[in-house]
């Protein structure tokens, strides 16, 4: 069993595992614990990662970046469409009305939805941490935004399916940030005294989030959690971008907005200029050569005007601070420490925005980069029987309130109950009891659209079937457990209909309006083993007995099952072609490789073993081999570099023979010398 942490990034991805030292953060084959979230399509083969994101100036619209955003959503999504406009690539709307990208990929034009393209990048994150734990990996824990709505998380647990990833948790940012911080605490506040509160602030590429946790001994709670998911690095870059694109319109007379790779340089270079900025105060150069129509551009620009020129949104750093307080109801001075992580953090201005909020200094001992990973494979290893890790109880929390709504017979009503309130406590179940004689519908959807980040309240609906009168004519008892699963996704768990049995003439808690009265018994379900399956049964308790109910779930922009299984079996031929590909390129390779050290070796150390006649001739093998993979051999399939470094290696071999053989004999005969 593996335990995995996968921090899955806008721009950055990171991967921590458990090894038997502890947690560490692993790096990628280019030694690099970052890996860029970015995915390049060729026409033979993909790149992921490192590799890929070097193509983002060169292969411009078949580099798919920040998709991190698309989860979810349909293509119309007005987010989608925001998102769109910033990419170079092309967006489109897959069938099922999701938004997917289009790209090139083996010399055609190739739709592909989210989840594959999630897919992807994780399970190149999956060979990363398989690389380095030296065995297969499958069990894992994966970071998204506490913003996320459950439509989002359904779409990367299905990027995880792709992946042959097997996701125990989904695992929201700043509460992963909160258990890598609080379980080597030695210091927290045993369990009766006051819990010691702590405020968590991520601010990434591309949102920042905000979360309170209170601690004590073995547990963390998180109390409250805000954000502006449209907050982050980009947005400083962006604002960069746009100064110098006005600044080089006049400057030089070019429009940088209408070519997409001067674009893209321009972005790498902001951001580059936006880090130094962090650190160095002064005027700062911004030089890029060859830019557009062969120019090269220069600008500069140093701190102070870099925060004038995004005041607008340094501004808004403090609102979710403001209303994270207000929402946990504490005060400042109820808080012990401030932590901050995400790479936009660094910049001094949204450091200081938060400190004057807080009055106190803010706190960076955690890992700005590693801290999601790292609380993520520390998730796994508490999920993980095989592995041992001190006793941590994490309470999350609901992150929008949830309201079910059905039909009841009386005028063409309907009911309404609110399941979970914001930030009620998660994982959770809750029981409710309806009084109904026929099958019902259950609509799940979040209560107050304006403030979820998200423009469909709808979350479900789920019918409950068979159920019918009791024998005497009355509405029979249903019981419907509702939960907010580990991954924060709601569902109607199960129902049971709950008859009594041998107790004739007994309705006493059967109320008068049956339909609309419902019971609410709330039950705390967040321990880690999993309640679930108790329901799940027929069970006969004294004189009653309860019997389940199959369920018939139908949720929104849910990825079908069959749609789901032809994006795994697609992902594995990818990375069956992939495979091939490199195959064949290392076949390739060690032809040139051949031909280079044997010409070599020819003009030296092989000179004393071969004659002239021999020496052109082969000579002339290898000028012509090597003409040969400049042309017409330039792109062959694996079996023909094969055969020709077996023909090469058929006069090679044994020239190579003779060589040994005299430089093994005065070494032989040295030792023979030795031994008498
Ligand atoms: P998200 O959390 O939104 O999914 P992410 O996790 O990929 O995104 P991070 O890796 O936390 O994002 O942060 C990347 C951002 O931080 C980029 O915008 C980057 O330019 C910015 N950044 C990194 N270092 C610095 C620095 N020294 N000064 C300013 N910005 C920085
Ligand atoms: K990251
Ligand atoms: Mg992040």
């Amino acid at each position: 069993m593996s335990v995995v942490g996968i921090d899955l990034g806008f721009l950055n991805c990171y991967i921590a595992v458990a090894r038997s030292g502890g947690i560490e953060t692993i790096a990628n084959e280019y030694s690099d614990r970052c890996t860029p979230a970015c995915i390049s399509l060729g026409s033979r083969t993909r790149a992921i990662g490192n590799a890929a994101k070097s193509q983002i100036v060169t292969n411009v619209r078949n580099t798919i970046h920040g998709f991190k955003k698309l989860h979810g959503r349909s293509f119309d999504d007005p987010i989608v469409q925001t998102e769109r406009i910033r990419l170079p690539y092309e967006l489109q709307k897959m069938p099922n009305g999701s938004a997917g990208v289009k790209v090139r990929y083996l010399e055609e034009e190739r739709p592909f939805a989210i989840e594959q393209v999630t897919g992807m990048l994780l399970a190149k994150l999956k060979e990363t941490s398989e690389n380095a734990l030296k065995k297969p990996v499958a069990d894992c824990v994966i970071s998204i935004p506490s913003f996320f709505t459950d439509a989002e998380r359904r779409s990367v647990m299905a990027a995880a399916q792709v992946a042959g990833l097997n996701c125990l948790r989904l695992m929201n940012e700043t509460t992963a940030v909160a258990l890598a911080y609080g379980i080597y605490k030695q210091d927290l506040p045993p369990l009766d005294e006051k819990p010691r509160n702590v405020v968590f602030i991520d601010m990434g590429h591309s949102a920042y989030q905000v979360s309170v946790c209170a601690f004590n001994k073995g547990k963390l709670k998180v109390l409250a959690t805000t954000f502006d998911p449209y907050l982050g690095g980009r947005n400083f870059d962006e604002a960069l971008v746009d100064y110098f694109c006005e600044e080089f319109k006049t400057k030089y007379k070019i429009n940088v907005k209408e070519n997409s790779r001067a674009l893209l340089r321009l972005y790498q270079e902001c951001e580059k200029l936006k880090k130094l900025m962090s650190a160095n105060a002064s005027d700062l150069p911004l030089n890029i050569e060859c830019f557009m129509n062969d120019l090269d551009v220069s600008s500069k620009m140093n701190r102070a005007q870099f925060e004038q020129l995004c005041a607008s949104l340094f501004i808004r750093v403090e609102p979710p601070l403001k209303a994270v307080m207000e929402q946990a109801n504490l005060q400042r001075e109820d808080i012990s420490s401030i932590e901050i992580v995400g790479g936009a953090t660094r910049i001094p201005a949204v450091k200081e925005q938060i400190t004057k909020f807080f009055l106190k200094d803010i706190s960076t001992t955690l890992n700005a980069d590693e801290a999601v990973a790292r609380g993520c494979a520390l998730q796994c290893a508490i999920l993980s029987p095989a592995f041992k890790v001190r006793e941590f109880s994490i309470t999350d929390l609901v992150p929008y309130s949830i309201t079910l709504r059905w039909k009841t017979s009386f005028e063409d009503g309907t009911g309404e109950c609110e399941v979970f309130c914001k930030n009620h406590p998660a994982p959770f179940s809750k029981v409710i009891t309806f009084h109904k004689k026929e099958p019902f519908e259950l609509e799940a959807f979040y209560t107050n659209l304006h403030e979820v980040p998200y423009p469909d309240p709808r979350i479900g609906s789920f019918t409950i079937q068979n159920v019918f009168p009791q024998s005497d004519g009355d509405s029979s008892k249903v019981k419907v457990k509702v939960r907010v699963n580990i991954h924060g996704i709601f569902s109607v768990a199960s129902a049971s209909v709950i008859e009594k049995q041998n107790v004739e003439g007994d309705h006493s808690d059967a109320p008068m309006e049956t339909e609309t009265s419902f019971k609410n018994e709330s039950k705390d379900d967040s321990a880690p083993s999993d309640k679930q399956d108790r329901l799940n049964q027929t069970i006969k308790k004294g004189k009653v007995k309860s019997t389940d109910l199959p369920i018939q779930s139908s949720l929104c922009r849910q990825l079908g099952q069959d749609l789901l299984n032809s994006y795994i079996e697609n992902e594995g031929k990818m990375i069956m072609q992939d495979k091939l590909e490199k195959e064949r390129n290392d076949a390739k390779n060690a032809v040139e490789e051949y031909v280079y050290d044997f010409r070599d070796k020819l003009g030296t150390v092989y000179e004393k073993f071969i004659t002239q006649e021999d020496l052109n001739k082969l000579s002339a093998i290898l000028e012509d081999t090597e003409n040969w993979l400049y042309e017409e051999g330039e792109d062959q399939p694996k079996q023909i570099y094969v055969d020709k470094l077996q023909e090469l290696k058929k006069y090679g071999q044994p020239i190579q023979m003779r060589y040994m053989e005299h430089e093994e004999r005065p070494k032989a005969l040295n030792d023979l010398g030795k031994k008498i």
